[in-house]
């Protein structure tokens, strides 16, 4: 849609607060560690910045396991703190959007603790089903290993839970679960915030009676939790109730999804979102089973990247806003994953953020990776945080797949949420000047290297290069609402597009590869290219039949 809009215009920056500035020595990030570098986004030039929980919560899931939606974990500060931090980002006129997670709640919300023992008026605020303490109700497994379904002694009934067995999911079907999301939501943005990012939403409708799934499905029962009968309905009813009432932006977590159905989900004609996060390309480098499959994994196919991004830019066209992410809290570093974090480090690490902010749809970047933070090494279970890598290491213990932590270690150390978790990178003092105490998870070895004052010091740097790809971004329309135009599909060194706004045009040349590779592509003019920004010394004046260095990457005016 050529439409304008704030949120389509926006560069926006995700922050982890437990891993992100810790401002008491306790070891955790928290709210005023946030506050003291406001400046920092600032000079980096980011417009929205996507805050994951800071609720109440035990943590079981680093507080997507929420204990009370409307009050502040208190490792992370109190709601005067949150209240500094939104006037800070506004007087800089950076926008906060938060993370609203309603698929499920803690054990210990309210909700849930009324609900276990039958309270009036909350006996079917999660999803209870009748059994033995033997046989749960169905075979669906839990996204984070075992059975979805745990059996509650209080209530003599199972409960399902799709993550962790701390995270009961609510039922939608029970409209004062949706009125008091409603309520919720709209609690928060008359604080004055500027939208949400809606956690793994589109998992809210299960299909009706709760079938049993295919067995042969890498996540048994699948075909029933995703993209549910009253999805469309429950998102729009939140939007014609709430969010319509505010210059709020969503963007939708929504794993199996293809553009048709978020097609179906976004904009005023749909439910009503405005973006969603979808997963497709994250499976690229998965094996057929899913990213826990120790069959086929680390196996990147650019023309097979190419193609599912392509898909996704050019059949939303018209139809819906695009979103555009590599790296998030819950994936492995961006330059290990997509890159070469070791010999070119530097040119990779560009490379991928010039992809970000060229693409179309807004672009979400994602703390550390302004600098190139890296995977750490995994060396045993013990050193794995994330409960989402130990439920599947388990899940592959139990069922014999592996028989021990050794057979399953590369694939942890490919896709494991921990890389992505350790410390920020701030400086090469001690514990990378994230805390001055022990900090909760340890911090990446490479940081006397790899620290966002080294790279404010060096011009050529990852974080300077960054940051005038994000002022670009803002000065040129064309990468905002430009038409987007894959050249060379099945070339296995370059992803090459343009990108065409009435008379403005741009062409994109990525070699990401680690070879040397000529670029020659008919379908383009170049006669008259200019370069507008290049991630190397000398980039090629004129692209057509020129030699391209590893992972170089040039943007030219056409
Ligand atoms: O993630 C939802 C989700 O689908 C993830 O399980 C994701 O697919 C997986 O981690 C990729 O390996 C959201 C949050 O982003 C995540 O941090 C939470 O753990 C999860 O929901 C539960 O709230």
């Amino acid at each position: 849609s050529s439409r304008t809009a704030w949120w389509k215009e926006a560069v926006v920056y995700e922050i982890y607060p437990r891993s992100f500035n810790d401002s008491d020595g306790d070891g955790i990030g928290d709210i005023p560690g946030i506050v003291e570098k406001v400046d920092y986004l600032d000079a980096l030039g980011v417009d929205v910045v996507w805050l994951c929980p800071v609720y109440e919560s035990p943590d079981y899931d680093n507080g997507y396991d929420i204990a009370d939606y409307r009050a502040i974990h208190g490792a992370f500060g109190t709601m005067a703190d949150w209240e500094e931090l939104l006037a800070e980002l506004h007087d800089r006129d950076i926008r906060l959007i938060m993370d609203l997670v309603v698929n499920h709640t803690s054990t210990q919300h309210e909700w849930f603790r009324k609900s276990r023992r039958r309270a009036e008026g909350y006996e079917d605020y999660y999803i209870w089903r009748d059994g033995t303490p033997e046989n749960p109700p169905n075979n669906w497994e839990s996204i984070f290993g075992g059975s979805a379904w745990s059996y509650d002694d209080a209530r003599g009934q199972w409960y399902l839970h799709l993550f962790h067995e701390e995270q009961p999911d609510l039922n939608w079907r029970t409209p004062a679960v949706r009125e008091d999301v409603a309520e919720m939501m709209r609690w928060w943005l008359e604080k004055g915030i500027d939208g949400f990012r809606m956690d793994a939403v589109n998992l809210i409708s299960k299909a009706e009676g709760l079938p049993d799934g295919d067995p042969e499905n890498g996540l048994v029962g699948e075909e029933h939790v995703f993209n549910g009968p009253n999805l469309r309905t429950y998102l729009r009813e939140l939007y014609d109730g709430v969010l319509s009432e505010y210059d709020a932006m969503t963007v939708a977590e929504m794993p199996n999804t293809d553009p048709d159905r978020a097609a179906d989900y976004l904009g005023e004609d749909g439910a009503g979102l405005n973006m969603i996060f979808q997963f497709e390309h994250m499976d690229v480098d998965a094996g057929p089973g899913g990213v826990w499959d120790l069959d086929g994994w680390g196996e990147f196919h650019l023309p097979e990247f190419k193609r599912v991004v392509s898909r996704w830019q050019t059949e939303l066209r018209g139809r819906g806003w695009n979103s555009t992410y590599l790296g998030n809290h819950d994936q492995a570093r961006i330059v290990s994953r997509y890159g070469d974090d070791e010999e070119y480090h530097r040119e990779s690490a560009t490379l991928l953020a010039t992809f970000l902010l060229t693409m179309g749809g807004t672009p979400y970047l994602y703390q550390g990776d302004e600098i190139g933070m890296t995977n750490v090494e995994l060396n045993s279970i013990e050193e794995i945080d994330d409960v989402e890598t130990v439920g599947a290491v388990e899940d592959m213990l139990e069922s014999g797949e592996i028989d021990s932590f050794e057979e399953a270690r590369g694939l942890v150390n490919y896709t494991s949420r921990d890389h992505a978790r350790t410390p920020m990178q701030w400086s090469d003092d001690e514990h990378a000047g994230f805390t001055d105490g022990e900090p909760w998870y340890p911090v990446n070895e490479n940081y006397s290297d790899v620290n966002v004052a080294a790279q404010r010091a060096d011009e050529d740097s990852v974080w300077h290069y960054y940051r005038r790809l994000v002022d670009l971004r803002h000065e040129e329309r064309v990468f905002v609402y430009g038409e987007y135009d894959l050249l060379l599909p099945d070339d296995e060194s370059f992803y090459a597009y343009t990108r065409t706004l009435d008379e403005e045009a741009v062409l994109v040349v990525l070699n990401w590869s680690g070879r040397e590779s000529v670029f020659d592509c008919a379908a383009v003019d170049t006669a008259d290219a200019t370069v507008l920004v290049g991630n190397s010394a000398d980039p090629p004046a004129d692209p057509q039949g020129a030699r391209f260095g590893p992972y170089e990457a040039v943007v030219y005016r056409l």
